[in-house]
C-alpha cells in the first residue's frame, strides 16, 4: 500500500522595511542614513553639508528647496532636542561644554565634537553659544595655574576669553593676572572686583568692547608703560 503525505510548504516571508523616522511635530525627516535612529551620524552629515554650502536636498529637512541652518534647527526638532545639547544625551549639561573645550580651535564640522553653529570649525562663536547657557557669557578667573591671562587652564571654562565674554576677575590674592608681552587679551566686558589686580605689561594689550559699561573696576588696573588697554562702546 501507497500513502502519501499531504505536500507542506514552509512559506518564509522576508518583508523588509525601509522605516524614516518622522517628527510627530513637524512632519520631517532626521533619519538620513535609515537606521532608524535621529543621532550624531544623521546632525554630523547635515552639519557637514550646511558647512560646506552644499546643497543635497536629502538634508532639507525644513522642505524650503535649500540646505541651511535653519534645517539643523528643525532637524534638533525632530530629534528632540536642542542646539546646545553637543552630545545629544537630550540634556545640556557642562559635558557639552567639556567637549567643545577638548576640540577648541579646530577645524572640524561634526555638531556632536562642538560645532554649533555648522561654520566648520569649532572656535569662540560656538563657545560663545554654549556659555550664553551656563554662565550667561561670564568667563570667570581662577588663577589655578599660574598668572597668565593666556592660559586656558586658569579660566572656569577652561577657555582663554574672546570677544563675546564677559570677563570676572574676583580672585587674584595670589595670582595677579597679567596680560604678557606681545599678547592681546579680548573681552567683551571686564569686571575686576574688590581685592583683584590686573597687570598689563609693556607690549601686551587688552580690548574691550561692549554695548554699555564694558569696564568696572573696584580692585586695581595696572597699565605698565608700553601696555594697552582700548575700551570702546559698540
Ligand atoms: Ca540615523
Ligand atoms: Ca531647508
Ligand atoms: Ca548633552
Ligand atoms: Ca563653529
Amino acid at each position: 500500500m501507497i500513502s502519501f503525505s499531504p505536500l507542506k510548504f514552509n512559506f518564509v516571508i522576508t518583508t523588509l522595511f525601509l522605516i524614516q523616522i518622522y517628527s510627530p511635530a513637524t512632519g520631517q525627516i532626521c533619519d538620513f542614513n535609515f537606521d532608524l535612529s535621529c543621532d550624531c551620524t544623521d546632525i554630523d552629515l547635515l552639519n557637514n553639508e550646511i558647512a560646506t554650502g552644499g546643497m543635497n536636498l536629502s538634508f532639507d529637512v525644513d522642505g524650503d528647496n535649500d540646505v541651511d541652518f535653519d534645517d539643523k534647527l528643525s532637524w534638533l526638532i525632530a530629534a528632540g532636542t536642542s542646539l546646545e545639547d553637543v552630545n545629544l544625551d537630550g540634556m545640556v549639561s557642562p559635558i557639552d561644554l567639556l567637549i567643545l573645550v577638548n576640540n577648541f580651535n579646530t577645524i572640524n564640522a561634526s555638531h556632536c565634537s562642538g560645532d554649533v553653529n555648522a561654520d566648520g570649525m569649532i572656535n569662540d562663536l560656538d563657545a560663545a553659544i554654549l556659555l550664553e547657557v551656563f554662565t550667561g557669557g561670564v568667563v570667570s578667573w581662577l588663577g589655578s595655574s599660574d598668572a597668565n591671562w593666556h592660559n586656558s587652564s586658569n579660566w572656569d571654562v577652561g577657555l582663554i576669553p574672546f570677544a563675546d565674554a564677559d570677563v570676572h576677575i574676583s580672585n587674584t590674592l595670589n595670582n595677579p593676572v597679567v596680560i604678557q608681552n606681545s599678547n592681546t587679551g579680548l573681552a567683551e566686558s571686564l569686571l575686576i572686583s574688590g581685592t583683584s589686580a590686573l597687570t598689563i605689561q609693556n607690549g601686551g594689550a587688552l580690548f574691550i568692547q561692549g554695548t554699555q559699561d564694558p569696564l568696572l573696576v573696584m580692585g586695581e588696573l595696572v597699565i605698565m608703560e608700553g601696555g594697552t588697554l582700548d575700551v570702546s562702546i559698540n
